[in-house]
């Protein structure tokens, strides 16, 4: 029984020792001061502001969809604020030839990589033509099925690989959808394959109402990368500077050839899990709510460029009159769509000849809406 005695054989102590390396990456603490200056990915101003920029609309966006849904004038919604550095930083370090494989929460990052906001909408409120993608977008629109983009990811990034493209396909699911089959799945072939990709998970600590440490025995999510043979990093969710970095890099390794990177992103979602009718009251307490509104994103940005002379009230209230007044014209816009009808689903749906069935409900509704 020498083996169980010799500490190089213990599992336990590999699992430990696994573990412990999965440190958060840090660059700027909830003060706003640059702690990793090594890591500091050295942004322009330009490029700051625009981020900087980019998360306050994404807040307002936020505030005016929740508002909206209760007025009846938005479908399904899931809410974003506290989650601004995971999703707009992380697309900061993207192109527009690299593909974007969302999750129904991450709506903004498709909207800044081109998607017209009204068609996020429609999509919003299950309308066909917010699903028909603009030529030359590369987006696929939010998926619904937990971890299913993440196959889909492996997919689109094998595809880039075969044909030579410099680009990556960069996904996003929650804590809760690494418990996927799909994920896994997805995950172990693009590393089989050193396919560009890169996979983000959101750990904004709750799956619905479950929370994170009922989720997995696993101490970090990140480390479930490791399985796959792909590098794995876990990330302050809440820290845009960080969050861009460990993209940035994993971008870089990718179009390298060097394959695939699993990023994981501490966060927090403030608000409920969707409109639909879920309380956090429920499983949440309020100290843990204003634990991470202490972490906010947009605070310690804020803080951060403001020490650099580089943002201002004005400035962040010109950009809060800016997004209204875009939304409230991106919302008239998707009034002005036409009705859905029935036959509109069977149309899109079907090319060629119908099966009979079908072809009875199409002549049936067709015949209907006419009138
Ligand atoms: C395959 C599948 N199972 C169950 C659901 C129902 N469902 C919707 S959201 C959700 C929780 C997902 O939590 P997480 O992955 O942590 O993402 P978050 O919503 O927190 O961003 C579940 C179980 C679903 N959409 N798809």
């Amino acid at each position: 029984m020498a083996a169980k005695k010799d500490k190089q054989f213990d599992p336990v102590q590999t699992l430990h020792s696994i573990e412990e390396k999965f440190e958060m990456f840090q660059i700027l603490n909830e003060e706003g001061e640059i702690v990793n200056k090594e890591a500091d990915p050295n942004l322009s101003d330009e490029e700051l502001t625009e981020l900087m920029t980019r998360m306050v609309y994404t807040r307002i966006l936020d505030q005016r969809s929740i508002s909206l849904n209760r007025q009846g004038r938005l479908g399904f919604y899931a809410p974003t604020a506290g989650q601004e550095a995971s999703q707009l930083a992380s697309h900061f370090a993207l192109k527009k030839e690299d593909f974007i494989l969302p999750g129904y929460r991450d709506v903004p990052q498709i909207v800044f990589h081109g998607l017209p906001l009204h068609m996020a909408f429609l999509w919003s409120r299950g309308h066909f033509q917010g699903s028909i993608i603009p030529e030359g977008l590369n987006i696929f629109m939010p998926q619904i099925i937990i971890g299913a983009q993440y196959i889909q990811a492996a997919g689109v990034a094998l595809g880039f690989q075969k044909r030579g493209t410099k680009a990556v396909a960069m996904t996003y699911t929650g804590d809760g959808g690494t418990s996927q089959g799909d994920f896994y799945e997805g995950i172990n072939f693009a590393g089989a394959f050193r396919a560009p990709a890169i996979f983000i998970i959101q750990n904004n600590q709750y799956a619905i109402s479950t929370p994170r440490e009922l989720q997995t025995a696993a101490k970090t999510l990140a480390q479930k990368g490791v399985a796959a043979g792909i590098p794995s990093i876990l990330v302050d969710g809440m820290d845009a500077l960080a969050v861009y970095a460990a993209t940035r890099d994993a971008r870089e390794r990718a179009i390298n050839g060097e394959g695939p990177t699993l990023i994981e992103t501490m966060t927090y979602r403030y608000g409920p899990h969707t409109m639909a009718g879920d309380d956090p009251t429920r499983y949440r307490t309020s100290e843990t709510d204003s634990d991470w509104e202490k972490r906010d994103p947009l605070i310690r940005f804020r803080k951060y460029l403001e020490g650099k002379g580089i943002w201002s009230e004005e400035k962040e209230n010109e950009v809060i009159e800016r997004a209204k007044e875009e939304i409230k014209e991106a919302i008239k816009q998707a009034d002005a769509a036409p009705k859905q009808k029935v036959s509109d689903f069977i149309n899109i749906m079907y090319k060629g000849d119908l099966p009979f069935n079908l072809q009875e409900q199409l002549d049936i509704y067709t015949a209907k809406e006419s009138k």
